[in-house]
Protein backbone atom coordinates (compact mmCIF):
# COMPACT_ATOMS: atom_id res chain seq x y z
CA UNK A 1 0.00 0.00 0.00
CA UNK A 2 1.66 3.27 -0.78
CA UNK A 3 1.13 5.74 2.05
CA UNK A 4 1.03 9.51 1.85
CA UNK A 5 0.33 10.38 6.30
CA UNK A 6 3.21 7.88 7.29
CA UNK A 7 6.28 6.31 6.00
CA UNK A 8 7.49 3.01 7.18
CA UNK A 9 10.79 1.49 6.24
CA UNK A 10 12.41 -1.94 6.67
CA UNK A 11 16.00 -2.90 6.67
CA UNK A 12 18.03 -5.83 8.43
CA UNK A 13 15.05 -6.59 10.62
CA UNK A 14 14.40 -3.32 12.26
CA UNK A 15 11.22 -1.34 10.60
CA UNK A 16 10.74 2.34 11.09
CA UNK A 17 7.15 3.95 10.87
CA UNK A 18 7.57 7.87 10.25
CA UNK A 19 4.63 9.53 11.01
CA UNK A 20 4.79 12.15 8.47
CA UNK A 21 1.78 15.05 8.39
CA UNK A 22 4.47 18.00 9.71
CA UNK A 23 2.54 20.82 8.18
CA UNK A 24 0.30 19.46 11.21
CA UNK A 25 3.09 18.50 13.60
CA UNK A 26 2.30 15.01 12.71
CA UNK A 27 -1.48 15.44 14.50
CA UNK A 28 -3.71 11.95 14.03
CA UNK A 29 -6.68 12.24 11.69
CA UNK A 30 -8.25 9.17 10.54
CA UNK A 31 -6.39 8.40 7.36
CA UNK A 32 -3.47 8.81 9.56
CA UNK A 33 -4.53 6.26 11.95
CA UNK A 34 -6.18 3.98 9.14
CA UNK A 35 -2.50 3.83 7.65
CA UNK A 36 -0.95 3.33 10.84
CA UNK A 37 -3.49 -0.20 11.08
CA UNK A 38 -2.91 -0.95 7.25
CA UNK A 39 1.41 -0.64 7.96
CA UNK A 40 1.51 -2.40 12.09
CA UNK A 41 -0.99 -5.76 10.00
CA UNK A 42 1.87 -5.65 7.43
CA UNK A 43 4.85 -5.49 9.95
CA UNK A 44 2.88 -8.02 11.86
CA UNK A 45 3.08 -10.18 8.84
CA UNK A 46 6.59 -9.65 7.98
CA UNK A 47 9.08 -12.65 9.82
CA UNK A 48 12.06 -10.76 9.18
CA UNK A 49 11.02 -7.75 11.33
CA UNK A 50 12.29 -8.50 14.91
CA UNK A 51 12.24 -4.46 15.81
CA UNK A 52 9.49 -1.33 15.45
CA UNK A 53 10.96 2.29 15.81
CA UNK A 54 8.18 5.18 15.78
CA UNK A 55 9.05 8.57 15.18
CA UNK A 56 7.61 11.76 13.66
CA UNK A 57 9.15 13.45 10.96
CA UNK A 58 10.44 17.39 10.56
CA UNK A 59 12.13 18.92 13.78
CA UNK A 60 9.02 19.86 15.72
CA UNK A 61 7.14 16.82 16.54
CA UNK A 62 6.79 12.97 17.15
CA UNK A 63 2.75 13.80 17.14
CA UNK A 64 0.98 16.82 18.39
CA UNK A 65 -1.62 14.64 19.42
CA UNK A 66 -5.14 13.96 17.97
CA UNK A 67 -5.83 16.49 15.05
CA UNK A 68 -8.03 19.67 16.98
CA UNK A 69 -9.54 20.40 13.13
CA UNK A 70 -11.37 16.77 13.12
CA UNK A 71 -12.10 16.55 16.76
CA UNK A 72 -14.07 20.04 16.41
CA UNK A 73 -16.36 18.46 14.32
CA UNK A 74 -17.47 15.50 16.48
CA UNK A 75 -20.64 14.58 17.45
CA UNK A 76 -20.96 12.51 20.84
CA UNK A 77 -21.51 9.29 19.02
CA UNK A 78 -18.65 10.13 16.56
CA UNK A 79 -16.32 10.91 18.87
CA UNK A 80 -17.28 7.37 20.95
CA UNK A 81 -16.73 5.94 17.26
CA UNK A 82 -13.34 8.14 17.25
CA UNK A 83 -11.78 7.09 20.42
CA UNK A 84 -12.54 3.25 20.18
CA UNK A 85 -10.83 3.35 16.35
CA UNK A 86 -7.59 5.49 17.98
CA UNK A 87 -7.58 2.56 21.12
CA UNK A 88 -8.01 -0.26 19.22
CA UNK A 89 -4.96 1.01 16.96
CA UNK A 90 -3.20 2.06 20.06
CA UNK A 91 -4.16 -1.06 21.28
CA UNK A 92 -2.42 -3.11 18.60
CA UNK A 93 0.10 -1.02 18.71
CA UNK A 94 0.86 -2.29 21.93
CA UNK A 95 0.11 -5.76 21.56
CA UNK A 96 2.06 -6.39 18.45
CA UNK A 97 4.61 -9.28 19.17
CA UNK A 98 7.69 -7.57 18.60
CA UNK A 99 9.49 -4.78 20.88
CA UNK A 100 8.48 -1.03 19.60
CA UNK A 101 10.94 1.90 20.33
CA UNK A 102 9.45 5.61 20.44
CA UNK A 103 11.86 7.69 18.79
CA UNK A 104 10.57 11.03 20.54
CA UNK A 105 11.95 13.82 18.50
CA UNK A 106 9.83 16.49 19.44
CA UNK A 107 6.13 17.66 21.04
CA UNK A 108 4.24 13.91 22.22
CA UNK A 109 1.06 16.00 22.78
CA UNK A 110 -2.34 14.40 23.77
CA UNK A 111 -2.79 10.94 21.44
CA UNK A 112 1.01 11.55 20.41
CA UNK A 113 1.96 11.16 24.22
CA UNK A 114 -0.32 8.03 24.14
CA UNK A 115 0.94 6.73 21.38
CA UNK A 116 4.72 6.75 23.44
CA UNK A 117 3.08 5.39 25.90
CA UNK A 118 1.75 2.19 23.86
CA UNK A 119 5.94 1.15 22.78
CA UNK A 120 7.57 -0.40 25.16
CA UNK A 121 10.16 2.15 26.06
CA UNK A 122 10.91 5.71 24.95
CA UNK A 123 14.39 7.50 24.27
CA UNK A 124 13.63 11.05 22.97
CA UNK A 125 15.43 14.47 22.15
CA UNK A 126 16.70 16.52 24.66
CA UNK A 127 14.15 18.95 22.96
CA UNK A 128 10.99 16.78 23.40
CA UNK A 129 7.74 17.61 25.13
CA UNK A 130 5.30 15.39 26.72
CA UNK A 131 2.07 16.30 27.90
CA UNK A 132 -1.54 15.43 27.96
CA UNK A 133 -3.21 18.87 27.39
CA UNK A 134 -6.66 17.29 26.90
CA UNK A 135 -7.86 18.63 29.83
CA UNK A 136 -7.65 22.49 28.49
CA UNK A 137 -9.66 21.31 24.85
CA UNK A 138 -12.53 20.40 27.59
CA UNK A 139 -12.38 16.97 26.76
CA UNK A 140 -9.80 14.09 28.19
CA UNK A 141 -7.62 11.76 26.71
CA UNK A 142 -9.21 9.12 24.88
CA UNK A 143 -6.44 6.75 23.45
CA UNK A 144 -5.89 5.12 26.40
CA UNK A 145 -3.34 7.55 28.96
CA UNK A 146 -5.47 7.84 31.83
CA UNK A 147 -4.83 3.80 31.99
CA UNK A 148 -1.68 3.58 30.81
CA UNK A 149 0.52 6.62 31.98
CA UNK A 150 -1.00 5.92 35.52
CA UNK A 151 0.61 2.25 35.32
CA UNK A 152 3.77 3.39 33.73
CA UNK A 153 4.46 6.48 36.46
CA UNK A 154 1.89 5.94 39.06
CA UNK A 155 -1.44 7.43 39.96
CA UNK A 156 -0.59 10.30 41.55
CA UNK A 157 1.97 11.69 39.15
CA UNK A 158 -0.23 10.77 36.21
CA UNK A 159 -3.47 12.60 37.61
CA UNK A 160 -1.15 16.11 38.38
CA UNK A 161 -0.22 15.70 34.59
CA UNK A 162 -3.89 15.16 33.14
CA UNK A 163 -5.58 17.64 35.77
CA UNK A 164 -3.20 20.47 34.53
CA UNK A 165 -2.54 19.53 31.01
CA UNK A 166 0.98 20.90 31.57
CA UNK A 167 4.02 20.17 29.56
CA UNK A 168 6.71 18.55 30.63
CA UNK A 169 10.62 18.79 29.21
CA UNK A 170 12.46 15.51 28.42
CA UNK A 171 14.45 16.13 31.50
CA UNK A 172 11.45 15.82 33.66
CA UNK A 173 9.67 12.99 31.63
CA UNK A 174 12.83 11.00 32.11
CA UNK A 175 12.64 12.06 35.95
CA UNK A 176 9.35 10.83 36.62
CA UNK A 177 10.23 7.34 34.48
CA UNK A 178 8.17 8.20 31.28
CA UNK A 179 11.50 8.46 29.18
CA UNK A 180 14.50 5.63 29.29
CA UNK A 181 16.79 7.94 28.03
CA UNK A 182 17.66 11.23 26.45
CA UNK A 183 20.09 12.66 24.10
CA UNK A 184 20.92 16.06 21.99
CA UNK A 185 18.23 16.03 19.22
CA UNK A 186 21.12 14.90 16.24
CA UNK A 187 22.28 11.93 18.04
CA UNK A 188 18.69 10.56 19.01
CA UNK A 189 17.99 8.63 15.86
CA UNK A 190 21.87 6.70 16.14
CA UNK A 191 21.08 5.73 19.50
CA UNK A 192 17.56 4.41 18.79
CA UNK A 193 19.13 2.66 15.52
CA UNK A 194 22.29 1.25 17.73
CA UNK A 195 19.92 -0.35 20.38
CA UNK A 196 16.99 -1.01 17.45
CA UNK A 197 20.05 -3.45 15.91
CA UNK A 198 21.34 -4.78 19.62
CA UNK A 199 17.65 -6.17 19.89
CA UNK A 200 17.40 -7.16 16.47
CA UNK A 201 20.69 -9.68 16.85
CA UNK A 202 18.38 -11.69 19.26
CA UNK A 203 15.83 -14.43 18.47
CA UNK A 204 12.18 -13.64 17.61
CA UNK A 205 10.50 -16.11 19.67
CA UNK A 206 12.37 -15.22 22.91
CA UNK A 207 12.02 -11.66 22.29
CA UNK A 208 8.44 -12.15 21.80
CA UNK A 209 7.86 -14.33 24.60
CA UNK A 210 9.78 -11.58 27.18
CA UNK A 211 7.52 -8.63 25.72
CA UNK A 212 4.07 -10.77 26.16
CA UNK A 213 5.22 -12.05 29.67
CA UNK A 214 6.42 -8.56 30.64
CA UNK A 215 2.91 -7.14 29.65
CA UNK A 216 0.72 -10.18 30.94
CA UNK A 217 2.55 -10.10 33.77
CA UNK A 218 1.92 -6.30 34.95
CA UNK A 219 -1.68 -6.96 34.51
CA UNK A 220 -1.58 -10.04 37.15
CA UNK A 221 -0.82 -11.31 40.79
CA UNK A 222 2.70 -12.64 41.06
CA UNK A 223 1.80 -15.91 41.24
CA UNK A 224 -0.20 -15.51 37.93
CA UNK A 225 2.60 -13.79 36.18
CA UNK A 226 5.48 -16.21 37.34
CA UNK A 227 2.95 -18.97 35.65
CA UNK A 228 3.05 -17.03 32.82
CA UNK A 229 7.36 -16.76 32.57
CA UNK A 230 7.04 -20.33 33.28
CA UNK A 231 5.23 -21.63 30.26
CA UNK A 232 6.85 -18.80 28.02
CA UNK A 233 10.08 -20.09 29.20
CA UNK A 234 9.10 -23.64 28.35
CA UNK A 235 7.66 -22.40 25.03
CA UNK A 236 11.34 -20.77 24.20
CA UNK A 237 12.53 -24.08 23.69
CA UNK A 238 10.19 -25.00 20.87
CA UNK A 239 12.41 -22.71 18.80
CA UNK A 240 15.51 -23.64 17.29
CA UNK A 241 16.72 -20.58 18.78
CA UNK A 242 17.09 -21.57 22.35
CA UNK A 243 19.46 -24.67 20.68
CA UNK A 244 21.79 -22.08 18.96
CA UNK A 245 22.18 -19.83 21.74
CA UNK A 246 23.35 -22.00 24.33
CA UNK A 247 25.19 -24.16 21.15
CA UNK A 248 27.05 -20.75 20.16
CA UNK A 249 27.91 -19.76 24.09
CA UNK A 250 29.78 -23.92 24.47
CA UNK A 251 31.06 -23.36 21.52
CA UNK A 252 32.15 -19.78 22.18
CA UNK A 253 30.87 -17.98 19.22
CA UNK A 254 28.21 -16.04 18.43
CA UNK A 255 24.59 -16.96 18.32
CA UNK A 256 22.76 -16.47 15.02
CA UNK A 257 19.34 -16.83 15.50
CA UNK A 258 16.82 -17.85 12.57
CA UNK A 259 13.87 -19.04 14.05
CA UNK A 260 10.28 -16.73 13.73
CA UNK A 261 7.13 -17.59 15.62
CA UNK A 262 6.06 -20.39 13.25
CA UNK A 263 9.76 -22.82 13.93
N1 LIG B 1 -4.17 19.23 15.47
C1 LIG B 1 -4.22 19.91 14.31
N2 LIG B 1 -3.28 20.80 13.91
C2 LIG B 1 -2.26 21.00 14.76
C3 LIG B 1 -2.15 20.33 15.99
C4 LIG B 1 -3.17 19.39 16.35
N3 LIG B 1 -3.12 18.67 17.46
N4 LIG B 1 -1.03 20.78 16.61
C5 LIG B 1 -0.47 21.67 15.79
N5 LIG B 1 -1.20 21.81 14.67
C6 LIG B 1 -0.93 22.69 13.52
C7 LIG B 1 -1.18 24.14 13.90
O1 LIG B 1 -2.55 24.44 13.80
C8 LIG B 1 -0.34 24.85 12.87
O2 LIG B 1 -1.02 24.83 11.64
P1 LIG B 1 -1.03 26.15 10.68
O3 LIG B 1 -1.59 27.23 11.53
O4 LIG B 1 0.43 26.35 10.32
O5 LIG B 1 -1.88 25.72 9.52
C9 LIG B 1 0.88 23.93 12.73
O6 LIG B 1 0.46 22.65 13.20
C10 LIG B 1 2.07 24.40 13.53
O7 LIG B 1 1.62 24.57 14.88
P2 LIG B 1 1.85 25.94 15.69
O8 LIG B 1 1.94 27.10 14.76
O9 LIG B 1 0.83 25.98 16.77
O10 LIG B 1 3.32 25.67 16.29
P3 LIG B 1 3.90 26.22 17.66
O11 LIG B 1 5.35 25.88 17.63
O12 LIG B 1 3.53 27.65 17.88
O13 LIG B 1 3.19 25.37 18.81
C11 LIG B 1 2.36 23.33 19.81
C12 LIG B 1 3.38 24.00 18.86
C13 LIG B 1 2.51 21.83 19.71
C14 LIG B 1 2.66 23.77 21.27
C15 LIG B 1 0.94 23.81 19.43
O14 LIG B 1 0.76 23.56 18.02
C16 LIG B 1 -0.14 23.09 20.16
O15 LIG B 1 -0.44 23.40 21.33
N6 LIG B 1 -0.80 22.13 19.48
C17 LIG B 1 -1.93 21.43 20.02
C18 LIG B 1 -1.46 20.45 21.03
C19 LIG B 1 -2.63 19.72 21.66
O16 LIG B 1 -3.48 20.29 22.35
N7 LIG B 1 -2.64 18.40 21.42
C20 LIG B 1 -3.57 17.57 22.04
C21 LIG B 1 -4.65 17.36 21.08
S1 LIG B 1 -5.98 16.58 21.91
C22 LIG B 1 -10.96 11.83 22.16
C23 LIG B 1 -10.07 10.97 21.63
C24 LIG B 1 -8.73 11.30 21.62
C25 LIG B 1 -8.34 12.48 22.11
C26 LIG B 1 -9.26 13.32 22.64
C27 LIG B 1 -10.57 13.00 22.67
N8 LIG B 1 -12.42 11.64 22.13
C28 LIG B 1 -12.88 10.41 22.57
C29 LIG B 1 -13.19 12.81 22.04
C30 LIG B 1 -7.02 12.94 22.00
C31 LIG B 1 -6.89 14.25 22.08
C32 LIG B 1 -5.70 14.96 21.76
O17 LIG B 1 -4.69 14.43 21.38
Amino acid sequence: MAYSSIELACADGIATLTFNRPKALNALNTALLEELAEALNSIKQDDAVRVLILTGSGEKAFIAGADITEIATLTPLAAKKFAQFGQEIISKLQTLAIPVIAAVNGYALGGGCEMALACDFIYASEKAIFGLPEITLGVIPGFGGTQRLPRLIGANLAKEMIFTGKHLSAAEAKAIGLVNKIFAPEELRAAVDDVAKLIATKGKASLCAAKQTVNQGLNADLATGLGIERDAFALCLASPDAMEGTSAFLEKRKPVFTGNLHS
